[in-house]
């Protein structure tokens, strides 16, 4: 079975040869391979270079022999398109003038991708040139709270209180905010795929942030229209989010083939909530790379154990690869995945 079938199929919940398996954050830092092509150029300037951002895309997929790869870029590109100057400096991404009121969403502009990013579908070509459409490609784009919370907060937070002054304070302009980034998540996400990409995903990294109530009032809706303008385009959608078991009861109504779960709910009970119909994505805590591999295998064997061999399962961390993790131990957590899941 070809690595797009497995990957494909396991997203529709039909039945395949062993469980596939990629892992969020899968190219970055933690290989050697990426941190030579860094020393000569910025984290951005490497996202706008097509060639070289589908170079790390294809160097992931060939050092761990996963299922599926992920375009290089990043969330924060959109924004930049968007009028948004997010730099990324060594304690992460900084925007130095926060968007925190009406002008200055005013300010930001949805944009035709392909006028203003067409270095990314330009990678997404390179990428399924190499392979030949034989790994299947992940587009992806931020979800509209994660991405509000990068524009408010001006960077990364601990808790998150420029943006939910915004949400809770001012929700006219949050709704203003949150309308113009989901417009902007299905444009992008839909010039991906014409691009070629085979399934695409929306990282709500920190929509847990969020309570139950906050979640269906500023969450809910955006993420139910983007998944639904994306239905047409014929392949799987993926919603993810880190912190959401309380919110998987009202996620589970959104239109996504996959539903991608972190390490804070069992895989089994994380299903049993968003219902057998959907395939789910996850769930192996980060963390767990970092032991010896003898006590890794026996944390994927948990997972795989929860999954009990059902279809529509897709293996990977909850959140993303750490910086730390040895090469050697994301290789064998996708090799471990297909050993012990062969049918
Ligand atoms: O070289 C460097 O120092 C850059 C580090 C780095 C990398 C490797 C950043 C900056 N972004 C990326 C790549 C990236 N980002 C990918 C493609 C790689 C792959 O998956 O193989 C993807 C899908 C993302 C998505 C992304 N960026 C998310 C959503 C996923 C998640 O982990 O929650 C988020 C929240 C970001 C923001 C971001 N970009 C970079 C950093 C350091 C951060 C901040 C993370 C934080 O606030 O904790």
């Amino acid at each position: 079975m070809s690595r797009k079938t497995r990957f494909i199929d396991a997203c529709y919940r039909r039945p395949v040869d062993c469980t596939p398996v990629w892992l969020m954050r899968q190219a970055g830092r933690y290989q050697a391979s990426y941190q030579a092509i860094r020393q000569n150029m910025s984290f951005f300037e490497l996202c706008s270079t097509p060639d070289v951002a589908a170079e790390v895309t294809v160097n992931a997929v060939e050092e761990l022999g996963v299922d599926a790869g992920i375009i290089f870029s990043d969330i924060l590109v959109p924004l930049r398109a968007m009028g948004a100057p997010v730099e990324l400096t060594h304690s992460g991404p900084k925007l130095s003038d926060p968007i925190r009121d009406e002008a200055g969403v005013a300010a930001l502009e949805v944009v035709d991708p392909l006028a203003t990013m067409p270095f990314v579908m330009r990678a997404i070509e390179i990428f399924n040139d190499h392979f030949q459409g034989e790994v299947p490609l992940i587009g992806f784009a931020g979800g509209p709270i994660t991405l509000a919370a990068y524009l408010t907060e001006g960077g990364h937070s601990k808790s998150y209180a420029d943006l939910k002054r915004m949400l809770f304070a001012a929700p006219k302009t949050a709704h203003q905010l949150l309308d113009k980034l989901a417009r902007q998540v299905v444009e992008h996400l839909k010039a991906q795929v014409e691009a070629g990409c085979h399934a695409v995903q929306v990282f709500d990294s920190w929509v847990g942030v969020l309570s139950p109530s906050d979640y269906a009032e500023l969450a809910l809706p955006y993420h139910q229209r983007i998944f639904d303008e994306l239905r047409g385009l014929g392949v799987p959608r993926i919603l993810f989010g880190t912190d959401t078991a309380t919110l998987l009861p009202q996620m589970a109504t959104v239109d996504a083939e996959v539903i991608g779960l972190d390490w804070r709910i069992d895989l089994d009970e994380g299903w049993r909530i968003v219902g057998e119909r959907r395939a789910v994505q996850g769930n192996l805590d980060p963390c767990c790379l970092l032991m010896d591999q003898p006590a890794l295998e026996k944390r994927v064997q948990q997972v795989v154990d929860a999954a009990a061999g059902r279809d529509g399962h897709i293996f990977n961390l909850g959140h993303g690869v750490l910086p730390p993790t040895p090469v050697e131990n994301a290789r064998f957590v996708v090799e471990t995945v297909h050993r012990l899941t062969q049918r």
